[in-house]
């Protein structure tokens, strides 16, 4: 019997209105269905709206560091859970255990953080211009928040907006990507069980084209955190424009990792190995452009190309995978179709290219780690936002060049440079035009506590993560106490000449 899942709305376990389900299957073998899940649709997110927006008036004033001590709870229940969410994780989306393992750890560790900031959530205070007047700003919850997630880090990009929504008092509806409801339903559970009250978080199962539209759309939504793709971003911006919404958007990136000839190369080997191929290079922070300055180019490249046709592919469940399988049909052909631009526009490829087809591989959405030289910044697969494991090698003479090749992209979420000069890090630091940037270290691998996001076209200029995540999910009020007893005009009665 296949497990049937349900939608959380107002505290309790519901099925869509439809009453129409979806299937969960495992993208490493296809034959295995995890769940059914409610195929959902706008009323019943209209019906989840109402809920939270019934809550918000109870949690709002809850005091934050009673919201912190539930989160705390939440952070104490994933930490006695992370083995099996770990591996549910890796049967509904691919990635390998060490890899979903670190996904919920990414969770916990936002939990925790949040959970501390219930005490903090600092205001400001400031003098006033006139006397006997006192000034204040204070951190106010918002109302409701979307929550719209992608599936390639099922259970750390949900914490990431859910947990500081929840702490500054905001209440949640969050449709999760239909690729992983279950680590999404696994969440919910998780948060009930921590002592989130009733209608505080409801969860929506369903499609982006259905329940993703409702939720962005929805005019008692008051706010939209969104990571996915730059398209789907681009017509949530464009529908908040009609509602004034205010909307994080985490979206595409063309992140690329560049080894000068001074560079340690064993080093610069594994970083690019777990950037371009760690969770089949389907994270938006994945090496997907490798640039090499020439005095290194033929020989990182034969260094590269031995360990890429060593990786081993297979369910991530398996000891000994380094890659599992794309995370559905539609992903495995979009990767395939990139690979036939790459050989139509003139790169060569020197690894993978190929679905395999033999043995176990045959039962999921495989694709052979892959490998393109010669490309050229012109090219579309040095371009476009790819989210499988292809990487395009690049070959530049200086610094400089190396920079302006990294920047040549409408992207600018993470890059990386390897090199054992002081100097040309700092400068890489000043010119790289990317809201994350690591030295001998690779594109992947952000951590909780700091903030996480993109220029350009990877996002509208807000950050997960860290304390800057506290920014989007409050709205700041100003707060002046005249205490004079008279009345005070500020900028003229004290400025009476
Ligand atoms: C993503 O790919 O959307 O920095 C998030 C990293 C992870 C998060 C990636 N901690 O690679």
């Amino acid at each position: 019997m296949v497990k049937k899942f349900q939608n959380f709305v107002g505290g309790r376990w519901v099925d869509a209105e439809s009453g129409q389900t979806f299937e969960n299957r495992n993208p490493a073998n296809w034959g295995e269905c995890i769940g059914l899940f409610p195929k959902s649709g706008r009323g019943d997110v209209d019906r989840a709206v109402e809920a939270a927006r019934k809550a918000f008036e109870s949690w709002r004033l809850v005091p934050p560091p009673k919201r912190g001590d539930i989160l705390k709870n939440v952070g104490d229940l994933m930490v006695a859970r992370k083995e099996d969410l770990a591996r549910q994780m890796t049967r509904e989306m691919g990635k390998v255990l060490a890899e979903t393992r670190g996904d919920v750890q990414e969770g916990i560790d936002t939990a925790y953080y949040a959970s501390g900031e219930g005490r903090r959530l600092f205001g400001r205070t400031a003098p006033s211009e006139l006397p006997d007047k006192f000034n204040m700003a204070i951190r106010v919850p918002i109302g409701v928040a979307g929550i719209v997630t992608p599936w390639n880090f099922p259970m750390a990009i949900p914490t990431w907006k859910i947990f500081p929504a929840l702490l500054c008092g905001n209440t949640v509806v969050f449709k999760p990507a239909s690729d992983t409801p279950a680590t999404a339903a696994a969440l919910v559970e998780i948060l009930m069980e921590a002592g989130v009250p009733e209608g505080v978080v409801n969860l929506v199962h369903g499609g982006g084209g259905e329940v993703g539209t409702a939720i962005t759309g929805h005019p008692d939504i008051d706010l939209v955190s969104f990571t996915g793709s730059t398209a789907v971003g681009r017509k949530i911006a464009e529908a908040s424009g009609a509602t004034l919404k205010r909307v994080s958007l985490e979206l595409g990136g063309k992140n690329a990792q560049i080894v000068m000839n001074d560079a340690d190369l064993d080093l610069a080997l594994e970083g690019v190995l777990w950037g371009a191929f760690g969770t089949t290079g389907q994270r938006c922070t994945a090496t997907s452009r490798l640039i090499l300055q020439e005095g290194v180019h033929d020989t990182f490249l034969g260094m590269l190309i031995a360990r890429v046709k060593k990786l081993k592919l297979g369910d991530g469940l398996d000891d000994g995978v380094d890659v599992g399988p794309c995370v559905n049909e539609g992903q495995q052909k979009t990767v395939h179709g990139y690979v036939g631009v790459g050989l139509e526009q003139g790169a060569e490829l020197a690894a993978g290219g190929r679905i395999p087809r033999d043995g176990d591989l045959a039962r999921g959405w495989f694709y052979e780690p892959t490998v393109f030289t010669g490309v050229r910044p012109e090219h579309r697969i040095a371009r476009e936002e790819i989210f499988g494991p292809v990487l395009s090698v690049l070959r530049v003479h200086t610094l400089d060049e190396a920079v302006a090749v990294l920047n040549d992209t409408v992207y600018g979420l993470s890059s990386s440079i390897y090199t054992k000069n002081t100097n040309d890090a700092f400068r890489a630091i000043r010119d790289i035009k990317a809201g994350i940037t690591y030295i001998n270290a690779p594109t992947i691998g952000a951590e909780a506590h700091m903030p996480f996001g993109g220029v350009k076209q990877t996002g509208n200029g807000h950050r997960e993560g860290g304390w800057t995540v506290y920014d989007f999910f409050s709205e700041w009020k100003t707060v002046y106490i005249d205490y004079s007893g008279g009345f005070q005009r500020a900028q003229i009665d004290n400025y009476r000449s």
